[in-house]
């Protein structure tokens, strides 16, 4: 981000992640594109987790039974 798209979003010009998680502050202010993060609450200037679940769909039908416990 240049100086001047930094004083906008509040962060700062001479570190890269002002919020020190780990994702630059240009990646959290993108509104556009694959990379949009801000749609998800993301910002520069607080800590975010992103978490991707993935799975595939499967035609058995499995259930799940509770366990008993005893001492
Ligand atoms: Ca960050
Ligand atoms: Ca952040």
């Amino acid at each position: 981000m240049n100086n001047s798209e930094e004083r906008y979003y509040g962060t700062s010009p001479i570190i890269r992640d002002t919020d020190g998680d780990s994702i630059p502050d240009g990646i959290e202010s993108k509104v556009v594109g694959p990379l949009a993060l801000v749609g998800l609450g993301v910002t520069p200037l607080h800590k975010d987790i992103l978490l991707e679940i993935d799975w595939i769909a499967s035609n058995e039908q499995k259930s799940v039974s509770p366990i008993a416990v005893s001492q």
